[in-house]
């Protein structure tokens, strides 16, 4: 369940938050595949409540599980995932397994058309009854590991996953959309699942359909969401033996170095050593669509698209360093944290569109981090030092560090007032590189700086202090 089943040597997945089915499947075709994204996690496919004024956390409200939200129809979705398999981009479905919908009104419409009726616990599309339901508490106190998982979160209509039909409803669930050939699962809310009855659904998971691409009997890659920032009763570590599970200390982490408030120096031993799990039980990543709005937890240090130099840098980090199974995030822009994706008046989510340059139209709404040059180049370190480890760390000051991996090395200076003047062992065999940070390789040369590695390996470098800085490159920027 640990294995995200990427092809040939690609490493890293995108989350198209609330993205169009049409748009992801021309998107792997024409970008992710091209350069080399191993997978997309997805918004919940399955029939979620129409809530009032369309706020993007309306998908984490199950009505139903029809295939059919504001993101596409079962037919799109087949077609998507069909698509992106064949442009060698695996496809992870946000699985929301613990909860119905919330509270606010009775009588509640679907995506798909479906009714329910909350106060009476009926989800007849499904179908669901009251019997299906733990009790009717919420969740106060989440050091109490019971109440945490047997009553409601915000309110939402709380599942008894114990329950042989619960559970076979979602089997089912699950088992159609890897028919359909997808990789895996996001597992929304797990701190809110007992582990031993996520450990029996998913072991009635069928593997992987091999006419998608993927090897005879390959289990799903289940990646739980769990938040441990170190302070509560339930941790991380009841989850990792079931699967990989999200690391939000990384998130945390990260924000706090690359804003300041920590000294880059101490990366020198970056993974379990800072309390987080082993690498092969880790997805991290720099913000996701929770802390980047200030939902979920840590948000006051994450940091997000709008935060310029320091957030690219946090992701030059997060890709050129080995720990952990990387995500990166694509937003779409927000005023206030409720406000769903760019939509018609009628609530159509209006599709991605881009310029010239390959950037995604702003005046759309869309952001997408992960068109932006750095990314995409970054994408590519990341795949070529595949999980070689890390060598040759070296630091000086308390916020100048540089490390190589197997055909790549990486300097940060983020020292306001020193100079980075160093000769630094790179790894690499002698020539002149181009710096993949503010420019790339092309048929002409160079557009970046370019960085002369001498017969031994050694560089010279050199990085302003004041905003950060760095240089980045690899076997595949050599001119
Ligand atoms: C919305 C409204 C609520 C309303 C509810 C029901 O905002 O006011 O009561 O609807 O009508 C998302 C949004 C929520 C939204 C929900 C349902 O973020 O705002 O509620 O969808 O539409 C905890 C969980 C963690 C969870 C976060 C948000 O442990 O699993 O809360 N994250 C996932 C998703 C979210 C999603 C849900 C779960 C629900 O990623 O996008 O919610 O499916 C500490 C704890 C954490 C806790 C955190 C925040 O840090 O350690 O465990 O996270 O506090 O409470
Ligand atoms: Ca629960």
């Amino acid at each position: 369940y640990k294995q995200p089943h990427y092809e040939g040597k690609r490493t890293t997945m995108v989350h198209l938050f609330e993205w169009p089915w049409p748009s992801i499947a021309t998107e792997c075709e024409q970008f992710l595949g091209p350069k080399g994204f191993g997978g997309v996690q997805i918004s919940p496919p399955n029939e979620n409540r129409i809530v009032n004024g369309r706020p993007w956390w309306e998908r984490y409200q199950p009505l139903s599980y029809l295939l059919h939200t504001r993101s596409g129809t079962e037919q799109q979705l087949i077609d998507m995932i069909t698509r992106c398999n064949r442009a060698g981009v695996r496809i992870y479905v946000d699985a929301v397994l613990n909860h119905m919908t919330g509270g606010g009104s009775d009588a509640q419409t679907g995506t798909g058309g479906s009714l329910a009726h909350y106060e009476k616990h009926q989800y007849p599309a499904v179908p669901y009854g009251p019997g299906d339901f733990n009790g009717a508490c919420n969740i106060i106190d989440y050091q109490a590991p019971q109440q945490v998982r047997n009553c409601r979160l915000l309110s939402l209509l709380d599942l008894n996953q114990s329950k042989p039909h619960v559970r076979q409803v979602l089997v089912n669930y699950m088992n159609r959309l890897i028919d359909m050939g997808v990789a895996g699962f996001r597992i929304d809310a797990a701190k809110h699942m007992w582990p031993q009855d996520l450990e029996a659904i998913y072991g009635q998971l069928h593997n992987l359909n091999t006419s998608h691409g993927f090897a005879p009997n390959s289990r799903p890659f289940i990646f739980q969401e769990v938040i441990d920032l170190g302070s509560e009763r339930i941790t991380t570590s009841e989850y990792s033996p079931l699967g990989c599970v999200t690391e939000f200390r990384a998130a945390n982490e990260l924000g706090k170095l690359f804003r300041g408030r920590n000294a880059l120096k101490w990366l020198h031993n970056w993974g379990p050593d800072w309390s987080m799990l082993p690498s092969g039980d880790a997805v991290v990543f720099v913000d996701n669509h929770d802390n980047q709005r200030g939902h979920g937890a840590g948000a006051g240090d994450v940091l997000t698209h709008k935060d310029g130099k320091p957030y690219e840098t946090a992701l030059v980090f997060l890709l050129a360093h080995p720990y952990g199974l990387t995500r990166v995030m694509s937003s779409y822009a927000f005023n206030n944290s409720d406000q769903g994706p760019p939509a018609t008046s009628d609530g159509a989510i209006v599709a991605p569109r881009f310029l010239r340059n390959g950037q995604c139209d702003h005046l759309v709404g869309w952001i997408c981090e992960h068109r932006w040059p750095l990314m995409a180049r970054l994408i590519e370190l990341r795949n070529i030092a595949g999980s070689s480890p890390l060598t040759h760390w070296w630091s000086q000051h308390d916020q100048q560090i540089a490390f190589a991996r197997a055909n790549a090395f990486v300097a940060i200076n983020m020292e306001k007032e020193k100079e980075l003047n160093a000769k630094l062992q790179t790894g690499l065999p002698s020539g002149v590189y181009c710096d993949i940070i503010d420019g790339e390789k092309s048929d002409s040369g160079c557009s970046g700086r370019k960085l002369y590695v001498d017969a031994e390996g050694w560089l010279q470098l050199q990085l302003p202090p004041g905003s950060i800085s760095s240089v980045a490159t690899h076997i595949n920027a050599k001119l």
